[in-house]
């Protein structure tokens, strides 16, 4: 990318831009219709792993059996494998992410009632309380906080250009409860502490919208409510102007937007995908792999300008009806990278810049021999080795804490002093 197409005239006004991801529709419909069974019907019933040592990502006083009673004290088998290669579970010994980092979530909206995802929504402050006259800002009818959206308390839907951010797809909801899923249910997100700033940009009911005004106008409101993260799961192959000029702005408001690398099937290096390859500093760019680590066949690659690679195929996450399902595509490992940001971001507030915080999860991602030549990192994204690895030569297991199931983030800073974050930052070492 250079400056030079900021001058050319090839930005098209509209897209039939739509959220990126290969949808298995058969296994969509019977996953997103499977109701609320405890943890090993549930596992069973979707074909994950057997009986595995371990302890369970699902919090202990709600594990249940088959027919719904406890079974405190006894392992789950459910662990997701994306959770495990990526080493969520022990990177939540030095931080679970928190929820004063916000991620906008750029997508087909959310169901905010779902058990493991409505305890992480962001709340509009100036929407949120009594009015002069008693009543509930959230449902007054008034824009409380005048910024242009009444009732915007938990987003906004760009779609239909009103506060309903109820997801009629599934998608958006499924990226939700990857990043954040808060696990008071039964499943945990990478990030289980976050807050969850819902922007709809795409409704499968709504016809001839045009989702790529709608994110733009997305961007630009969550760059002015103080996202700290962009998550876009989308793209095409179209730039658009308005598009990179929003992206800019986030990127001199410190924001970091993680991107789908597509799922066109093609190198991005010849054949570009946006926004993930608009070359701004701020642009993290996503490929999926599968539990062989082997980049999905749908995903787009490129030795410059996909960054990193993470789980993307059959993944668990959260879906509409406080459901449970798996979906396959560059927008789920996209979502893993978002939550594995955040929980650097609240272990490490001193690394805030996107570029640095880019720099970092690639350098401290798993080298892998398949992704040579296809991914700039040759990297699959790691948790853990992010939140532990400080500099070139402090290993993780240098910094691992003996007692890690009390480890605070806060102790973790602390201890690390002596190794000075601040020369063997990233930006310093890039300089
Ligand atoms: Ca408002
Ligand atoms: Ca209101």
């Amino acid at each position: 990318m250079n400056n030079s197409e900021d001058t050319s005239p090839k930005y098209p006004t509209s897209s039939t831009r739509k959220p990126t991801h290969t949808l298995p529709i058969s296994k969509y419909i019977a996953a997103s219709v499977l109701p609320l069974l405890g943890g090993i019907a549930f596992t069973a019933s979707l074909g994950l792993g057997g009986p595995e040592e371990g302890s369970s990502l699902l919090p202990a006083q709600q594990q249940h059996d088959s027919t719904g009673r406890h079974i405190a004290g006894e392992l789950v088998t459910e662990k997701p494998w994306g959770l495990q290669m990526t080493e969520a579970e022990k990177a939540w010994r030095l931080s679970k992410g928190s929820r004063k980092l916000t991620v906008a979530v750029i997508d087909t909206g959310i169901d905010a009632n779902h058990p493991d995802l409505k305890d992480n929504l962001w709340t509009n402050e100036g929407e949120t309380g009594l009015d002069a006259e008693g009543r509930d800002k959230a449902s007054n009818g008034i824009d409380d906080d005048g910024n242009g959206y009444i009732d915007d308390v938990h987003g906004w839907n760009f779609a239909f250009n009103n506060n309903n951010i109820r997801d009629d797809h599934g998608h958006g909801t499924h990226i939700a409860g990857i990043i954040g899923a808060s696990g008071r249910a039964r499943l945990m997100g990478v990030s289980p502490d976050v807050s969850l700033m819902v922007l709809k940009y795409f409704d499968p009911k709504k016809p001839n919208q045009d989702p790529l005004a709608a994110t733009v106008e997305a961007i630009h409101y969550a760059i002015e409510q103080g996202a700290d993260v962009i998550n876009y799961s989308g793209g095409g192959l179209s730039p658009n102007r308005a598009e990179k000029e929003a992206i800019e702005l986030a990127a001199k408001k410190g924001i970091l937007f993680v991107a789908a690398a597509g799922n066109e099937r093609t190198n991005s290096d010849v054949q570009a995908y946006y926004p993930a390859d608009y070359g701004l500093p701020n642009i993290l760019s996503i490929t999926a792999i599968d539990d062989h680590s082997r980049i999905l066949k749908t995903s787009n690659y490129g030795e410059r300008t996909v960054h990193l690679a993470a789980p993307g195929e059959n993944i668990l996450s959260t879906l509409p009806g406080g459901t449970y399902g798996e979906l396959t595509g560059t927008s789920q490992a996209t979502a893993f990278a978002t939550g594995v940001a955040v929980l650097l971001m609240s272990a490490r507030p001193e690394l805030r810049d996107p570029a640095a915080i880019i720099e970092h999860l690639m350098r401290t991602g798993d080298k892998e021999s398949q992704l040579n030549g296809k991914v700039k990192s040759e990297a699959i994204l790691n948790a853990y080795r992010a939140l532990a690895i400080i500099g070139e030569n402090v290993s993780a297991s240098g910094v691992e804490p003996a007692n890690a199931g009390e480890f605070q983030a806060d102790d973790f800073t602390i201890s690390t002093k002596d190794r000075s974050i601040a020369t063997t930052s990233p930006q310093q070492q890039s300089q």
